[in-house]
């Protein structure tokens, strides 16, 4: 081969990995506004055609599954400027939610538990459990320091409200490095956190049906009186799916004896759950993990 037949070649190699990797990149790209008519029609139907009684679920296919699971949901997209982190080390994390017109979302969040935006991350083997309130910047950035304490894949849940509709994207952090899992703990109601005790004292928890969960904190093993309001409630409670991490949506119930949180919650299916428990003393916020076997 002489010389230009090389270039030739070369350039023509080029071209080819080139168009592949613009190709892919269309493909994927979550912006991509030719890519979201069904997801728009659903929001559509669900959002204003759908069942007035219940508008943080919509009707379809997609709102039939619990919260967490997808990186997208009626034409909303979580997407994060950078998905891997090197343990240990504290740095920014930086997202945005591209909405059904393919821009980052703005505005238009509304206030739910205090808050426009409520960020979970934990370790996929539900460890290294962190609840965090981002900054958002004008372009629609959303940021906040993160440190992963240990190597492993976790799990980062967005949550938040639009249009009345509260959603839950996730999507999946890197810590690069080996790292042991932690299975998950025996079934109990009962915990031991920062010298407080706590205990779920409502009973069995079903699958398929709204449940009462309370649960009381005890010290010297008397309730604890001076519990502090956190985002708005008595405690707050995230619920996660042993297995894939599905994201519940928990809403804290009003009546409950004194040194009791009380939540309401849907279990989707039976099987174990992870949950954290937050509340606060002394301005203080205490979090208790605990895992619960759900019946059928
Ligand atoms: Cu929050």
């Amino acid at each position: 081969m002489n010389v230009p037949t090389k270039l030739a070649a070369f350039t023509a190699g080029l071209a080819l990995t080139f168009g592949a990797a613009t190709g892919a990149g269309a493909l994927l790209d979550p912006t991509d506004s030719t890519a979201a008519p069904g997801h728009r029609a659903a929001e559509k139907a669900g959002g204003h055609g759908g069942s007035h009684e219940t508008p943080a679920a919509p009707r379809g296919t997609a709102a039939a599954l619990p919260g967490g699971l997808s990186s997208t949901q009626d034409g909303y997209t979580l997407t994060a400027e950078r998905a891997t982190l090197t343990a240990g080390e504290r740095s920014t994390l930086r997202f945005r939610v591209i909405g059904p017109d393919g821009r980052p979302v703005r505005g238009g969040y509304e206030v739910e538990a205090e808050r426009e935006m409520h960020l979970i991350v934990v370790r996929r083997d539900g460890t290294d459990f962190q609840h965090l309130h981002p900054r958002r910047e004008p372009d629609g950035t959303w940021s906040t320091p993160l440190t992963l304490s240990a190597a492993g894949s976790h799990r980062a849940l967005a949550d938040f409200t639009i249009d009345g509709v509260r959603r839950t994207l996730g999507i999946d952090l890197q810590a690069p490095g080996t790292f042991t899992p932690t299975a998950a703990p025996a079934a109990t109601d009962r915990a031991r956190t920062d010298g407080f005790g706590v205990q779920l004292v409502s009973g069995p928890v079903r699958a398929g049906r709204e449940t009462a969960l309370r649960f009381q904190v005890t010290r010297d093993g008397r309730p604890v009186q001076a519990l502090q309001p956190y985002l708005g409630a008595r405690g707050h409670l995230v619920a996660l799916r042993d297995g894939d991490l599905a994201y519940l949506h928990v809403h804290p119930d009003e009546h409950a004896a004194v040194g009791e949180i009380p939540f309401v919650a849907e279990f989707p299916s039976a099987g174990r759950y992870r949950l954290f428990l937050q509340f606060q003393t002394g301005g203080q916020v205490h979090t208790t993990p605990m895992t619960v076997e759900v019946t059928r």
